[in-house]
């Protein structure tokens, strides 16, 4: 088994799509281990993307995760990263299946409405960052 961290970004808080995008999840069968509704601060927003720090949208994407509250969900499935991955679609907008979450809402680069962990190593770091111990289920 392996856990997974997914946010919906404050687009999709303010789209109403959490109860859509939580239960996509569900319903394929990923259990839910923690989940919470986080305004985060410029600290935890580029400690979360460091890996981008640098980058010409760095700035713009720190600005856009800090600009509401965004919903916290870690998530256990067999495979649960890549699992996760290929439910949320493709980065740019016009490789984003039908399907998937960004393939059926979205159409802009920035305002993709998820994050998901991009490897085991990553999912471990983000979610300890996200998440205190005892707020993960065991
Ligand atoms: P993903 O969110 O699919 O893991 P990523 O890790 O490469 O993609 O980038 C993180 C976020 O940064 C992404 O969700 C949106 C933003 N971003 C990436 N590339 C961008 C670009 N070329 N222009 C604007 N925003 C970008
Ligand atoms: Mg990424």
């Amino acid at each position: 088994m392996e856990r997974t961290l997914v946010l919906v970004k404050p687009d999709g808080v303010e789209r109403r799509l959490v109860g859509e995008i939580l239960s996509r999840f569900e319903r394929r069968g990923l259990r839910l281990v923690g989940m919470k509704l986080v305004h985060p601060d410029r600290a935890l927003a580029e400690r979360h993307y460091a890996v981008h720090a640098g980058k010409p949208f760095y700035g713009e994407l720190v600005n856009f995760i800090t600009g509401g509250p965004v919903v916290a969900i870690a998530l256990e499935a067999e495979d649960a990263v890549r699992l996760v991955r290929t439910m949320m679609g493709a980065l740019r907008p016009s490789e984003a299946l039908p399907g998937t979450i960004r393939g059926d809402y979205t159409t802009d680069v920035q305002r993709n409405l998820v994050h998901g962990s991009d490897s085991a190593d990553n999912a471990a770091t983000e979610l300890a960052l996200w998440f205190r111990p005892d707020e993960l289920l065991p």
